[in-house]
C-alpha cells in the first residue's frame, strides 16, 4: 500500500493528482503545516526536511515531488504518465528538475522575480499543450507551481498565454478535480 502525507494546496499537491490518475488505491493523510505537524518527531523520523510531500511504499519513506512523481510514472507504465524510452524519461527529468530548482524557489526571491520566472516558462513550455508533447508527470508538476502562481500573484492572461492555456487542460482532467476537491475537503488549512 502507498501512504501519502500531503498538506492542502502544498506541494504534495502534484503526487495527489498522480496517484489519481493511476486509480490504485491508497492512502492519503492530511498534515497541518499550520500547526507545525511536519516538525513533529514522528513525522521528521521519516522524513528529517519536515516538508511535504512524503510517500510510504510500505514503510519506506519517499521524498521530494519529482522522485515521488518518477516512481509513480515508473511503477505504474499502464498510466501513460512517462514516455517509454530513455530520452523521454531524461526530458520528463529535466522538466521536474526546472520546475523544482527553478519555479518553486521563486516567490522567495519576491513577487517580481516570480513574474519574470513564469515568463520564462511560458516561453520554454511553448504553444500546444503538453510540456513533452504527451500527458506526463511533467505537466503536473508545472501545473501545480503555475496554479500557485495564479494563486499569489494575481497575473494576466495575456502575460502567460501558454501557461494559462496549460493550467485549462489540466483543470479539465478528472484526477485535477478529484485532488482539488480532497484537499479542500481534508480539514486542515
Ligand atoms: N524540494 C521539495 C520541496 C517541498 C516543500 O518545500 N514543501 C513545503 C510545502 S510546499 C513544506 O513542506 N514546507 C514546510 C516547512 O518548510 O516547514 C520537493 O520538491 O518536494
Amino acid at each position: 500500500m502507498l501512504t501519502l502525507y500531503f498538506a492542502p494546496g502544498a506541494s504534495s499537491m502534484a503526487p495527489h493528482i498522480a496517484l489519481h490518475e493511476i486509480g490504485m488505491p491508497f492512502k492519503a493523510h492530511p498534515i497541518s503545516l499550520k500547526n507545525k505537524q511536519q516538525r513533529e518527531p514522528g513525522y521528521l523520523a521519516m522524513n528529517p526536511e519536515g516538508k511535504v510531500p512524503l510517500l510510504l511504499i510500505e514503510e519506506r519513506p519517499l521524498t521530494e515531488v519529482a522522485g515521488i512523481l518518477f516512481y509513480l510514472a515508473r511503477r505504474f507504465p499502464e498510466a501513460q504518465l512517462i514516455p517509454e524510452d530513455i530520452e523521454g524519461q531524461a526530458r520528463a527529468v529535466s522538466w521536474m528538475s526546472y520546475v523544482a530548482s527553478t519555479l518553486h524557489p521563486a516567490r522567495r526571491v519576491g513577487v517580481d522575480h516570480a513574474r519574470e520566472v513564469f515568463r520564462g516558462a511560458d516561453r520554454k513550455l511553448g504553444h500546444g499543450g503538453w510540456a513533452l508533447g504527451d500527458y506526463s508527470v511533467a505537466d503536473i508538476h508545472l501545473f501545480r507551481l503555475f496554479w500557485r502562481f495564479v494563486g499569489y500573484a494575481e497575473p494576466d492572461h495575456k502575460d502567460y498565454p501558454n501557461l494559462f492555456a496549460h493550467h485549462d487542460l489540466m483543470m479539465a482532467r478528472p484526477a485535477v478535480q478529484r485532488t482539488l476537491a480532497d484537499e479542500a475537503a481534508a480539514g486542515v488549512e
